[in-house]
């Protein structure tokens, strides 16, 4: 709360309705949200991992906040991340996922009134999540990918049509497994974070772009346990932060800019456990940004190799002074505790920055 001073915002505690809940294909791992049939009221797209029935589920908006039923379209096979941007130029928005099991990215264009057509596929490597933004400056958004398995992060260049160059690859970490878009040092032109897991050497790294879309050589930062980046402007001073989920260490990093693109040494907030992704805006209206994670609570121990696992999302909102609630604990979804390849479940869910 900021009384007096002659602050006029309007300030309130953020406070959000009971929920409502809207069938997704099997294992909704993913979702994005912006208006799909321009109609002016924000639609949702949902990844929907599960096998056999691999696809995006559209949920138009009724236009009183309601949704309509989905409509399902397909992808390659467990996509695990999805992301929405008008990729054509025809100014209506399509959809990207990336795909981890046929190692792909599908891209779906809009037929122009929400619905789609058929995908098209384009080679990526182990993609597990997208971050989408125009990288070369052509007005058409681009696709970067974080690579787990290589530890790269790929960038794809939109033709302008909606089709995708061949990738281009730039080495990240181990494990890398979230990648963001922002411009970090103030030149125009959108620049790469992306977060690296491996425990023998967990960073964070910040690829600047050279200004055509083409990347220099990383920088490292000493991370904790990075599995989820994004940015925005954190502090105020127009330059942007790095905010990363933790995931064993329940936990936030943020690291500050200094301004030109180079960071701080990571500050860690405490979360719930099993922080699994971070996304910023402001919840309660007074002009200043907050953080709110997805917090996946291991009943039975990720990495133990038991079976099971509840998922608790939980909301911490740090606005000079913290409030964390904790909804009702339920079983949402169950699948062995570790991957058997040592990667994570996939988020719950995962909320775009805007
Ligand atoms: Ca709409
Ligand atoms: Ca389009
Ligand atoms: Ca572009
Ligand atoms: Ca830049």
């Amino acid at each position: 709360m900021v009384p007096g001073a002659g602050s006029s915002l309007a300030v309130s505690v953020p406070s959000f309705a009971t929920r409502k809940s809207y069938a997704t294909g099997k294992i909704p791992v993913s979702v994005a949200i912006a208006d799909l049939n321009g109609d002016g009221k924000p639609d949702v797209a949902v990844a929907n991992e599960g096998a056999e029935s691999e696809s995006v589920s559209v949920l138009l908006n009724r236009g009183d906040g309601r949704l309509q039923p989905r409509r399902d379209y397909a992808t390659g096979l467990e996509p695990s991340s999805v992301v929405i941007g008008d990729l054509n130029g025809d100014g209506k928005l399509d959809l990207a996922t990336a795909n981890e099991d046929n190692h792909t990215v599908s891209v779906l264009l809009n037929r122009g009134d929400g619905s789609f057509r058929a995908k098209r596929d384009y080679p990526a490597g182990f993609v597990v999540s997208l971050a989408i933004g125009d990288l070369n400056g052509d007005g058409k958004p681009d696709l970067a990918g974080a690579d787990w398995s290589s530890g790269s992060v790929s960038v794809f260049i939109n033709k302008g049509d909606g089709s995708l160059q061949p990738k281009h690859t730039y080495r990240t970490g181990t494990e890398t497994e979230s990648v963001a878009i922002g411009d970090l040092n103030d030149d125009g032109k959108p620049d790469l974070a992306a977060a690296n897991r491996y425990a023998g050497r967990p960073t964070v790294s910040v690829l600047l772009n050279r200004g055509d879309g083409s990347f220099s050589a990383k920088h490292d930062y000493a991370g904790a346990d990075p599995v989820w980046v994004t940015i925005g402007d954190l502090n105020g001073d127009g330059r942007p932060e790095l905010a990363v989920a933790n995931f064993e260490l329940r936990s936030v990093s943020v690291f500050a800019n200094n301004g030109d693109g180079t960071f701080r040494k990571r500050r860690d907030y405490a979360t719930g456990n099993g922080t699994r992704s971070v996304a910023i805006g402001d919840l309660n209206g007074d002009g200043r940004p907050d953080l709110a994670t997805t917090d996946l609570e291991a009943e039975h121990g990720f990495g133990t190799g038991q079976q099971g696992c509840w998922l608790r999302p939980t909301a911490c909102i740090r606005n000079g002074k913290r409030t964390c609630t904790a909804r009702d604990r339920r079983p949402e979804r169950r699948r062995p505790g570790g991957l058997s390849d040592g990667r994570l479940p996939r988020p719950l869910y995962s909320v775009g920055a805007g």
